[in-house]
């Protein structure tokens, strides 16, 4: 068989199962990231785990998301990620030293290994050629402690890039067009691979942009070959040791493929509420413009910014507009420092934020009433800036910049300005700010009174029984589900409070509703959970007694995610039955632990009205029994007392 690229990794990492479509797969993890609004959780169960050292060859901590420090609480969880992560043999990096994913790879990337990490985007590392996976803070930290990562065997999709960029078409607008073909769902169970003769004139960030993307494709991850480009990147990271030539074999084997000529492709914006609903510049037309944001883990490299930088240079931002730039790490923005952009930037009117997630997670930059936002990020979910009426549209540096001078949405094709910058020979190394662990766990573990104990679930009951607290549609992202901005972010080890806030974006009633009854079931269309890692929208729900969600399909890390918490992740064998049910109806699965035992098709009645459903639960054996013991951490433990 001819393999493709992450086809070879997958299997040099192997450590069971069948690579097989349809079957799971329990793969080596080498290294680790975490992020600080996922990573308190992560820790916690990973000290739960009582594993001395971490297994792995490298595992880091970055605190990116919440550096507000609007209180106590965000310091509390900076202090107890520090200490804990010393303690336990891993490197952090402090606020200030940059995005997670823009770090990992600057500093950390290695072609050809894996990494698992609690952030959705998490994939940007393949743009480095890294077999790189986003998962919840529990799978985290069992990798951690030197498990596997268990996925079910993707299917392969090789995206071929043809011709060249013309000018002032980029990165963004390639992973714009793979989105607009594929959408929000066409990477479910799916491993994108890039090949094609236009690698050639990709460099490692602008791979990364697309990769970074593939997240809102669904899809599992996505990678790109380890070639000289990545190479010229290494080196010019100082790091060129840790190169090595990977691609897939000729003629490689793909379950689909696609073509995408790059010299056809014009500058494209997502629609607002979702980055699937694209359409080109020109096509939405120049409609008047209340912010711009620059930046995040998908746009802020040190290309991405000169190119910026010069669109900006000797102009005035237009009047009606707040430009905001974030730099994506210190050494992104010590660069700009020192060869005077980021002076131009400054001149031109721009505000210049800290190396961190920021207005991407809602972190301050709240649009006002009824805006247009034009941002360079990745997610334009509905309320995720912060200001439920607003619109977001998600764009190129280039279209962003161009647009803050315009105060009109523009083609960035009218700017006469040279941004023809070519990636660094040497990029600034100073990894200052990044602390090594402490030689042994003699390290005092700082815990503030923010940080309260995680739900963990009991093991499921003979009958499960509950009314339907809610039912939803199509594409529900996590940000619906336990919506993260400046004021709920500083509580993400907190749940008891985040759980007055669950899934209020939808029905504000929703966590009375829930409290009153004691729990019961979701009902949800296509794609329930798409978006981030946070456990936070398994373990709230759990927390408010949610028994199961009945959907017509689940997003991957929310679907592993509930299972980890004990929630049952049921999909319609007859979506029909989803017209069928309303708000408030009782249902009932009889013999639920025989019924899941089994694996086969679970009978749920609908006492209201009398009726009795078919729905699956497509998980593996594995699962099966994490389901039974009540999620991932009881059944650990019960795996230990049988041993
Ligand atoms: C996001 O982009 O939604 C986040 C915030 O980075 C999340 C992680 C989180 O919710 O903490 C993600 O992508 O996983
Ligand atoms: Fe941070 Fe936004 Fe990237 Fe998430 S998508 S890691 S919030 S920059």
């Amino acid at each position: 068989m001819k393999k493709s690229l992450a086809y070879k990794i997958l299997e040099a990492h192997l450590v069971s199962g069948d690579m097989r479509p349809g079957g799971e797969i329990a793969i080596r993890i080498d290294r680790t990231l975490t992020q600080d609004s996922t990573g308190t959780m992560a820790y916690l169960q990973y000290e739960a785990m009582g594993v001395p050292r971490v297994k792995t060859e490298k595992s880091v901590a970055y605190i990116d998301h919440n550096t507000i420090q609007s209180g106590f609480e965000n310091a509390d969880d900076h202090k107890y990620i520090q200490t804990v992560t010393a303690k336990h043999g891993i490197y952090f990096s402090k606020p200030g030293t940059g995005i997670c994913h823009q770090v990992q790879l600057e500093r950390f990337g290695v072609p050809g290994k894996t990494l698992l990490g609690s952030d959705s985007h998490t994939p940007t590392g393949g743009g480095i050629g890294m077999i790189a996976i986003g998962a919840g803070g529990l799978d985290v930290a069992v990798a951690m402690g030197g498990g596997p990562y268990y996925l079910p065997m993707p299917r392969f999709v090789n995206i071929e890039l043809v011709g060249r960029l013309r000018p002032f078409v980029s990165a963004k607008d390639i992973i714009l067009e793979v989105l607009r073909r594929l959408t929000v769902k066409g990477g479910i169970g799916r491993i994108i691979e890039y090949s094609g003769e236009a690698l050639s004139s990709l460099t490692v960030p602008e791979r990364a942009t697309i990769t970074n993307m593939g997240a809102e494709l669904g899809a599992t991850t996505s990678i790109f070959p380890s070639d000289e480009m990545t190479r010229a990147f290494l080196r010019a990271q100082g790091r060129e040791e840790d190169w090595q030539e990977l691609k897939a074999d000729p003629d490689a084997e793909y379950d689909e493929h696609y073509t995408i000529d790059l010299s056809e492709l014009v500058p494209l914006v997502a629609c607002p509420h979702s980055p699937d609903n694209v359409r080109t510049v020109e096509e939405v037309g120049p409609i008047r413009v209340d912010q711009v944001a620059i930046g995040s883990c998908t746009n802020s490299s040190y290309t991405d910014m000169m190119k910026v930088a010069r669109i900006l240079k000797g102009h005035t931002v237009a009047d009606g507009v707040s430009l905001v730039i974030a730099p994506g790490s210190k050494q992104v923005l010590s660069m700009l420092a020192a060869n005077g952009a980021l002076a131009d930037m400054v001149n031109a009117g721009a505000r210049i934020l800290e190396s961190a997630c920021g207005p991407c997670i809602g972190m301050g930059q709240a649009p006002r009433t009824n805006a247009v936002s034009v941002r360079t990020f990745n997610r334009n979910f509905y309320g995720r800036s912060g200001t439920a009426s607003a619109s977001v549209y998600l764009a190129s540096p280039e279209t962003a910049a161009v647009t803050a001078l315009t105060g009109l949405l523009t083609d960035p094709r009218i700017s006469t300005a040279n941004i023809d910058v070519a990636m660094p020979e040497r990029f600034f190394v100073n990894d200052n700010t990044i602390l090594p662990p402490a030689p042994d766990t003699d390290v005092e573990v700082v815990r503030g009174p923010n940080i309260k104990p995680f739900p963990i679930n009991t093991a499921l009951p003979e009958t499960v029984r509950g009314t339907v607290l809610l039912k939803m549609e199509d594409n529900i992202t996590t940000d619906h589900i336990m919506p993260s901005n400046a004021k709920l972010l500083p509580y993400r080890s907190n749940i008891p409070y985040l759980s007055d806030y669950c899934l209020t974006p939808v029905d504000p009633g929703l966590p009375a509703r829930a409290k009153e009854r004691h729990g019961g079931f979701l009902v949800a269309g296509e794609n329930y959970g798409q978006g981030s890692s946070r456990e936070h929208a398994a373990l709230v729900p759990l927390y408010l007694g949610v028994k199961g969600v009945l959907a017509k399909s689940f997003a991957r890390i929310h679907m592993a995610n509930l299972i980890n918490s004990g929630i049952l992740p049921l999909t319609f064998a007859d979506p029909a039955d989803y017209d069928r049910l309303d708000r408030d109806d009782e249902l009932v699965i009889e013999d639920a632990r025989r019924q899941v035992e089994a694996r086969g098709p679970i009978r749920v009645t609908n006492t209201t009205k009398n009726e009795t459903y078919e729905l699956k639960l497509n998980v593996s054996p594995r699962l099966t029994a994490v389901l039974l013991d009540g999620g991932l951490l009881n059944h650990t433990a019960a795996a230990e007392r049988k041993d």
